[in-house]
């Protein structure tokens, strides 16, 4: 498991070479626009049981089938299972984004996950709907400038989007 630092120390060890300038210079970015990512992380973190249950919301009343009987959120169990993964998966996507590397969110959420699905005979592309939506709601938070400091979180935003996107392609 990687963040920003340790992945450019790794990248410039597997070459043997000393850290280049342009990547000093984005770490150096990455510092100064630190608190940024730290508020980004704790409205998500802080709204996390909200974003993931209108999630699920919305996505059983655009796929109803999910929760008739027979379908994949049908019964408790699976009503759990589901809101579950939902939060598992959002909450590696918070460990990615606070150490600004993808990772952790790889390594131990990711992997794996679109074999386990098929092997569950649980829809990926039904979940990978209800990442999409996760995101929608986490961008949201994020880009809500009301009771902070105003600056540009379009680099923070993309970032943030790239995380839920690639989260969505490894399972759909
Ligand atoms: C992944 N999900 C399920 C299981 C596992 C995961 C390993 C099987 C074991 C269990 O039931 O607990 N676990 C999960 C995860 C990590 C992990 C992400 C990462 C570290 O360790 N059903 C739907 C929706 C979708 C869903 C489309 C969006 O209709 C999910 C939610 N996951 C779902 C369901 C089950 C499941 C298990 C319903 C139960 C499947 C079953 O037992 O029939």
């Amino acid at each position: 498991m990687l963040d920003a630092f340790a992945k450019v120390v790794s990248q410039a060890d597997a070459r043997g070479e000393y850290i280049t300038g342009a990547q000093l210079d984005a770490l150096d970015q990455m510092v100064a626009e630190g608190n940024k990512r730290m508020d980004a992380v704790n409205g998500i973190t802080s709204n996390a049981s909200a974003i993931v249950a209108n999630a699920a919301r919305s996505l059983f009343a655009e796929q109803p089938q999910l929760i008739q009987p027979g379908g994949n959120a049908y019964t408790s169990r699976r009503m759990a299972a589901c809101l579950r993964d939902m939060e598992i998966i959002l909450r590696y996507i918070t460990y990615a984004m606070f150490s600004g590397d993808a990772s952790a969110l790889d390594d131990r959420c990711l992997n794996g996950l679109r074999e386990t699905y098929i092997a569950l005979g649980t829809p990926g592309s039904s979940v990978a709907a209800g990442v999409q939506k996760m995101k929608e709601a986490a961008v949201a938070i994020v880009s809500d400038s009301s009771n902070v400091t105003n600056g540009d979180c379009s680099s923070l935003i993309s970032e943030l989007s790239g995380y839920f996107d690639r989260a969505a392609s490894a399972v759909a």
